[in-house]
């Protein structure tokens, strides 16, 4: 099992009651499992920013399905990446918007590299990289 450790921090009232407010009704018994979570993502952000370690990349692009041939051109680029796309799931948000979800995984490298490109694709008009790796449990 894991060894705990206790430490003190100081911080500003309003800053903490800010906080505590921030994870009211997200189901965390008290404070310290907040505060672990952040610390966990915290390693988590800063591990994946290595080039070659192997990442999972969660990438949403939001997009009008009018613009000229984009729908092609972002499957087109999913085909031909140079890291593993799991999944890929296409919303019809409204009359024109759509959303794409693509989960794709491999070096942190080229995950941002594909994500980059997917982002910056022309007609996409808001997108996004999250990542995670699968090493970081306790
Ligand atoms: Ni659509």
């Amino acid at each position: 099992m894991h060894h705990l450790s206790r430490f003190g921090v100081s911080l500003e009232n309003d800053l903490l009651e800010a906080f505590d407010k921030s994870i009211e009704g997200l189901g965390y018994e008290n404070r310290s499992e907040a505060i672990r979570d952040l610390i966990r993502d915290h390693l988590i952000q800063k591990k994946v920013g290595k080039g070659g370690e192997e990442v999972v990349g969660v990438i949403s692009l939001l997009y009008d399905h009018r613009t000229h041939h984009l729908s092609d051109v972002l499957a087109d680029m999913q085909h031909r990446a140079s890291v593993v796309v799991n999944a890929s799931l296409h919303i019809h948000l409204d009359a024109h918007n759509c959303l794409e979800v693509i989960v794709v995984r491999g070096g942190a490298d080229k995950v941002h590299e594909v994500a980059g490109k997917l982002i910056a694709t022309k007609g996409v008009q808001n997108g996004k990289l999250v990542t995670t790796t699968p090493e970081m449990k306790q």
